[in-house]
């Protein structure tokens, strides 16, 4: 085969395609996490760390924001939170003597998964102006010149802070206090990426950006309709849930461009059952949409059901619609105004389909949307999900046992980082009430999301870039042009366990500030630490590691941010006023803050005291009571959308392997899709292979087209043929991120779209 891409590490050559599962968990997967496990851990930490996930008293899984069950098993299996946990609690190291080792062009030479593999960061760094390698600072030293760096700018507008989703409430809160009052918003995260539609889409229409649902919710419903996601490897232990569901009577519909084995058929390991006996059938109908066509689904549904009102009556909650919503009359029109024709185009389901679909709907007692990243990552995602929530206000499923609406988020505390203050969007109230608590003034302007900031960086409008964990480079669109934004800065500095790209391509100067993850032992000067986290269903709860921490004297992220906030702030003008060593100290004091500034926490440590759960209010859920405007539900009218593909192009989503974690590869398989030793494929309906005059196994580039005419490619992808729809193809991130364009993003969030890139496959010329 041709030469090495750029950047890989994975020897392409060897990938090939066998054993495509309709199954997911089950035995393997036990063995396959086991594997990592004992690779990253050795046997005894192995045992040691993996029965204290989501134990009480134990620490808060890494892996995904889905809640636990009431009643744990103990080890809560799941495979993808096992191979999580190994990534953070590798014994593998990253000291100084291997920054002398590798230079930072040889750092740039690898991809994620080979810094990814190197193990924990352990002591501070720093790259010089000009330096071939990072050389050891102290911790007094690097975050003095931070500080330094900060007071040093015209303008406090000139500084980013993004955030990924893994920071706890405790070192959040503290972070964006610090940014408030340095004096910027400029608060981007990954949520700008991720579930910003949702937020978007639901504070407009019920009054709060989040689900407003339970487990005990998804239990009973009566249906469960699951939209662009695929729990089976990013969310496994909602398969439990499922199970569960299921075992109660609920239908369960897939909706989904690509028949995903974890929605399919679960084996539930923990259950004899699920092991000898082949496990439960998961989704009693499966959608298979093309992407970007859940919109005209929805519409479909609601178009149904008002039909068959008007024929039959009997359909919509009339009560419910009268005593808690506006716009049902305009939303009403608009469905019945668009063609059945244009809604099978849109989905590429026949209308027969369509209409089982909704008939589902409408006999159900109680009806749950799920949905991830192939709802959120679309130009019309926010009208798209209106239109999720319009067919659910119809039956008046929202408020009441087994309904509602269920974003599943992805990292494990992204959600509790937006309740904390990181957005760059803050609400009023919410500034009013951090000035009181803090005796300051908080800057009012907006600041950047994420994509913004990088059109600032670009632009020269910012000059440092801080970032609390992530993975800022690889996990942004448009690589190339957020490397030479990132190279346009006087300063990066990048607090993170692990190695990755953010730490090879940097501004002038950059600053690696190694900081304590979810599994280690965490002691201040007030003795053992606890943090907490929110998961998916709004339940905040403790979290506490017990693992020797990679090195000594490493500072947690609370303790890093706290002694930033004393430099930063020291004799500066309108500067938060509190005593920031006894915050690093003891985080009790973070939490007395909290408790007085964000709406839901009051009695914050005691009702944390003793592993019990904090659940915040949610107005929708708990009384039916909807904080927007009017005070109610809001109904509106989306005009249809959908994505036109250009004859001869295909419309490519970027999606995760069932072997990484956003942009850390744990290794090279794609287990359920049957992909095996490689990442750079191209997933493709077989006609459409054809058609375009390839075969499979064929190498070759994508070449993303967008109206700006500039020609984004991603090099060396192997073809494998897979059922997805005509005209629709899929594609491992992050090795895809080149082809998004920056300015590609959704209406309203500014979401890139991730699941929607038109690209053409160029033929690879063998190498000479
Ligand atoms: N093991 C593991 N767990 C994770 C993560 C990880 O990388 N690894 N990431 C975490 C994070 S941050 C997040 S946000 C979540 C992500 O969780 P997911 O959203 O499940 O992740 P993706 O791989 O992006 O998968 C998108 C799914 O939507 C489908 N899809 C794409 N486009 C469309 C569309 O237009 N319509 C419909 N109906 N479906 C579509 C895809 O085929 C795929 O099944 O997982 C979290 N958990
Ligand atoms: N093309 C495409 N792009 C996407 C997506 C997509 O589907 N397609 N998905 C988007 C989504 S949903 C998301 S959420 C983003 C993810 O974007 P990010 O959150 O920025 O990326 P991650 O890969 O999760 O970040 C991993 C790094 O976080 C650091 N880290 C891990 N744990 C900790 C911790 O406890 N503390 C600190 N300080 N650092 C830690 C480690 O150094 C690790 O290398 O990517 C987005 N980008
Ligand atoms: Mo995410």
């Amino acid at each position: 085969m041709a030469k090495k891409p750029p950047h890989s590490d994975i020897d392409e050559a060897q990938v090939h395609v066998s054993g495509r599962k309709k199954v997911a968990v089950g035995v393997p997967a036990v063995l396959h996490s086991l594997k990592i496990a004992n690779d990253q851990m050795g046997i005894k930490r192995s045992v040691q760390t993996l029965l204290q996930v989501n134990q009480k008293d134990g620490f808060d899984c890494p892996g995904c924001a889905w809640p636990e069950e009431e009643k744990r098993h103990i080890a809560e299996f799941c495979e993808n939170g096992a191979k999580a946990v190994a990534e953070e609690a590798t014994i593998r190291r990253v000291t100084p003597a291997f920054f002398a080792e590798h230079s930072i062009d040889d750092l740039r030479g690898h991809d994620d998964y080979w810094l990814g593999q190197q193990g924990r960061l352990t002591h501070p760094m720093v790259l010089e102006e000009g330096a071939t390698h990072y050389v050891p600072i102290s911790w007094d030293d690097a975050l003095r010149e931070v500080a330094d760096a900060l007071r040093g700018l015209d303008d406090p507008d000139e500084a980013v802070f993004y955030t990924s989703g893994r920071t706890s409430n405790e070192a959040a809160f503290l972070y964006q206090l610090l940014v408030r009052g340095f004096g910027t918003n400029n608060l981007p995260d990954c949520s700008n990426m991720c579930h910003e539609s949702s937020g978007s889409a639901l504070v407009e229409t019920i009054g709060i950006g989040k689900g407003t649902v339970t487990i005990d919710d998804i239990h009973n419903a009566d249906l469960l309709i699951i939209a662009g996601q695929n729990p089976g490897t990013n969310h496994p232990r909602m398969l439990s849930a499922l199970e569960k569901a299921k075992g109660r009577g609920a239908t369960i519909v897939a909706v989904n461009p690509l028949p995903e084995a974890g929605l399919m058929r679960f084996e539930n390991p923990q259950t004899p059952k699920g092991v000898i006996l082949g496990g439960t059938k998961l989704a009693d109908e499966f959608v298979q949409i093309r992407l970007g066509g859940d919109q005209a689904l929805f519409q479909a549904i609601g178009k149904h059901l008002l039909e068959v009102e008007e024929r039959e009556g009997g359909v919509l909650d009339h009560p419910f619609i009268d005593a808690h919503t506006t716009g049902f009359e305009a939303y009403a029109q608009e469905v019945r105004d668009v063609e059945w024709r244009d809604l099978v185009s849109a989905t590429g389901v026949p209308e027969t389909a369509l209409r089982r679909v909704a008939e589902l709907v409408r006999t159900s007692k109680a009806t749950i949307v799920c949905w991830a990243m192939g709802l959120t990552q679309h130009k019309h995602s926010v009208a798209m999900l209106r239109d999720v929530v319009n067919v659910l206000l119809l039956q008046g499923n929202m408020g009441r046992p087994g309904a509602g609406v269920c974003p599943v988020r992805g990292h494990s505390n992204v959600q509790g980082d937006r309740t904390m203050g990181i957005y760059e969007k803050p609400a009023e109230n919410f500034l009013q009430w951090l000035d009181d608590e803090f005796a300051f003034h908080a800057p009012r302007k907006h600041g950047y999301d994420t994509v913004e900031a990088i059109r600032a960086m670009r632009d020269g409008k910012a000059r440092v870039f801080v970032a609390m964990g992530g993975n800022f480079v690889s996990a942004t669109p448009d690589t190339n042009v957020v490397e030479a934004a990132l190279a346009n800065l006087d300063l990066t500095v990048q607090v993170s366990t692990k190695l990755n790209r953010s730490h090879a391509v940097t501004g002038r100067r950059a600053i690696i500030l190694p900081t304590l993850g979810r599994t280690d032992r965490d002691i201040r000067g007030g003795g053992e630490q606890r943090v907490t986290v929110e998961d998916s269903m709004s339940a905040v709860h403790a979290s506490r590691g017990r693992l020797v921490p990679p090195a000594n004297d490493m500072l947690s992220e609370v303790a890093i941010v706290a002694r930033l906030c004393a430099m930063v702030f020291e004799g500066r003008q309108n500067a938060p006023v509190a005593d920031w060593a006894a915050l690093e100290s003891d985080y009790t004091g973070i939490r007395d803050h909290i408790s007085r500034v964000v709406p839901g926490f009051e009695d914050f440590e005691a009702k944390i005291a003793k592993n019990r759960t904090l659940y915040l209010p949610n107005a929708p859920r708990d009384e039916r009571s909807f904080a927007t405007e009017s005070g109610k539900a809001v109904f509106t009218a989306n005009r249809l959308e959908y994505p036109f593909i250009p004859h001869g192009r295909l419309l490519l989503q970027t999606l995760r392997s069932h072997d990484q974690y956003n942009t850390t590869i744990y290794g090279k398989d794609d287990r359920y899709r049957g992909i095996h030793g490689g990442r750079r494929v191209i997933m493709v309906n077989e006609k459409d292979i054809h058609e375009l005059g390839f075969a499979e196994n064929d190498v070759v580039d994508l070449v993303s087209e967008w109206r700006d005419g500039v020609e984004r490619r991603a090099e060396e992808f192997r073809i494998v043929a897979y059922s997805t729809p005509r005209g629709n193809a899929a594609a491992y991130y992050p090795e895809t991120n080149v082809l998004v364009p920056l300015d590609s993003t959704a209406d309203i969030s500014g979401t890139p779209t991730s699941k929607s890139v038109i690209v053409r496959l160029e033929r690879r010329q063998p190498a000479v």
